[in-house]
């Protein structure tokens, strides 16, 4: 095993994670406060959402400068001394590599503006006869093409105009993104999370077919070139260090993953896949989709079956949170969000934890547009309107897709904006602080957070979760039944997607080794562990989970 396959990652959305300075802004001090919280909860790497300089049109995702850090955050200084602080209690750090795109504010694309300029080449520029060069549409809801009138020519952006596609049918721009990959590892990173890494590589420009809301993916999506690009990066940059990379790919299927992330083809480590976001919702958002736990269930097994190695992850800064898309936040929300955590941890794959997921924060109480400050939400509701659908359906369609709903800060305490600024903070603080917070679960040993630290705890001593392999046993509308198998060694894992207790099969044998429902006081668990381990005394299952229980069986 690599060590970044026996890692739990822990990924930080900064601007949302701590303030230091009252300004409403997260910062890489608060970071850097925070990381004793973070050794406690037993994890060894985080993944860093961007912290450059950038105009924030995408919050960060628009990079104006990709060696520098961005004043709201702090100083290189800063990055410094969290990267040995973080160092000193074992953690790694992984930053969030944007390179499909800049900020429109990035001296090359200001330079490139200019026809004559030796930067024009390292962006996408067409012309168009009073048209955009073709018929394509971009991620966010808006045209994908926008015209320059300085140049008279129209630049490609597949996300927000703001952020103008790389072009990397010129040779120039992969040199530039190799230098600041090694500005990063020099300095001690252990990696990267690439962004929109299967899209880099755009093989022709002519009118695409309509797929998934998306017109043009067949010619962007996985394209031959880009394999060639990542495995040049490898060879020549990363290579050279101990670091992994972990891609976030859109739209792919396990074969694509399996092309992308064979050891021997050189290229990501790992990658984030959607499939299983798609079980309430379409990654192109607007898509009503009733949540289905046994589509859940299937997707799963499948990637977990047909890919060697999963990037794992219920969350991140795009995502609703998952205790309220896939649990039950208001009657059995503890009950769900442990049974969330049972499943990321007994998954194989690297475990990605999304900040807040650890206490089960839920979906953003916004009440108007006015608490929103994401751009996708703003161009999918706007475009809505355009398209005809009531205000209200638009509204509810915000409310169980807009990525906010991950954004709102990190609640830290009962304390006024939940301890997360002494300011006034950038996003609005969900008013369940009072109840869900880090403080009240740090001290209670029954808490949410107190099961992720456990279950941290078992997967690192736990041959069977980290190696097995896995087999679905069972999939219905409300449960979910799989193994793990090692050798001899074999985990069952049951779970109750549902409000109602479930009887799950007289066949499943075996004794609990664990249960969201279990109150186990501090040392006994330790006690029970080894006792469980040498399968001395320890309940057998009754073959009833009850709503939302989990369970491990041995
Ligand atoms: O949010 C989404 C899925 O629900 C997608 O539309 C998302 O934009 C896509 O997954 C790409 O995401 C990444 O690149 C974007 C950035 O806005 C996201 O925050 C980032 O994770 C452009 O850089
Ligand atoms: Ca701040």
């Amino acid at each position: 095993m690599q060590w970044w396959q026996d890692s739990v990652v822990y990924q930080i959305y900064p601007r949302s994670f701590q303030d230091s300075n009252g300004d409403g802004i997260g910062d890489i001090q608060g970071i850097i406060s925070r990381l004793d919280d973070l050794q406690d909860l037993g994890v060894s790497v985080l993944w860093l959402s961007p912290v450059y300089p950038s105009p924030n049109a995408d919050y960060g995702y628009d990079i104006s400068n990709y060696v520098g850090i961005h004043p709201d955050f702090g100083t290189m200084d800063d990055m410094d001394v969290l990267l040995s602080e973080a160092k000193k209690r074992n953690i790694k750090i992984i930053m969030d590599l944007v390179i499909n795109h800049t900020s429109d504010e990035h001296p090359w694309f200001k330079e490139s503006k200019n026809p004559k300029s030796p930067y024009r080449d390292y962006y996408i520029w067409k012309q168009g006869k009073n048209k955009a060069p073709n018929n394509w549409t971009g991620f966010f809801g808006e045209p994908c093409w926008e015209f320059d009138r300085e140049s008279g020519e129209y630049y490609l952006h597949l996300f927000a105009k703001n952020q103008p596609d790389l072009n990397y049918q010129n040779p120039k721009v992969l040199a530039e993104v190799k230098k600041i990959m090694r500005f990063w590892l020099d300095k001690g990173v252990a990696g990267f999370r690439c962004d929109v890494i299967n899209v880099l590589h755009k093989s022709s420009f002519k009118d695409g077919k309509r797929r998934f809301f998306l017109k043009g993916m067949e010619y962007y999506i996985s394209q031959e070139g880009c394999h060639d690009i990542l495995q040049e990066l490898r060879r020549e940059v990363l290579d050279g260090y101990d670091c992994f990379t972990v891609g976030e790919t859109v739209f792919v299927s396990p074969k694509d993953a399996h092309l992308f992330c064979a050891p021997e083809r050189k290229e990501l480590n790992m990658l984030f896949s959607f499939e299983h976001m798609e079980t309430d919702q379409f990654l192109v958002k607007w898509f009503k989709r009733k949540f289905s736990a046994k589509r859940l269930a299937m997707v799963l097994a499948k990637w977990q079956t047909e890919v060697a190695w999963n990037a794992n992850y219920l969350e991140n800064h795009d995502q609703p949170r998952s205790v309220s898309r896939f649990g039950n936040d208001q009657l059995y929300w503890e009950e769900s969000a442990k049974l969330l955590a049972l499943l990321l941890f007994t998954l194989r794959g690297t475990p990605f934890v999304y900040q807040g997921q650890e206490i089960g924060m839920t979906n953003f109480d916004f009440s108007s547009m006015e608490d929103i400050r994401d751009v996708e939400s703003k161009n999918i509701y706007a475009l809505t309107k355009k398209m005809g659908f009531s205000s209200k359906a638009r509204w509810r369609m915000m409310q169980k897709t807009s990525r906010d709903n991950a954004r709102t800060p990190v609640q830290w305490s009962n304390a006024r904006q939940g301890g997360f600024t002494t300011g006034e903070s950038w996003i609005r603080v969900n008013a369940n602080y009072a109840k869900i917070n880090m403080h009240s679960q740090k001290e209670d040993e029954f808490s949410v957070r107190s099961f992720y630290k456990r279950m941290i705890k078992l997967r690192k001593q736990n041959a069977v979760l980290k190696e097995g392999s896995f087999e679905l046993v069972k999939a219905t509308n409300s449960l979910m039944v799989f193994k793990r198998v090692l050798g001899k060694d074999s985990l069952t894992i049951a779970l109750n997607f549902s409000s109602k207790k479930r009887r799950v099969d007289t066949a499943l044998q075996g004794s609990v080794l664990l249960s969201t429902y279990e109150r186990v006081q501090g040392d006994q668990v330790q006690a029970q562990a080894q006792a469980q381990a040498q399968a001395v005394k320890a309940d057998s299952f009754s073959g009833t989970l009850r709503p939302w229980e989990a369970v491990i069986l041995r």
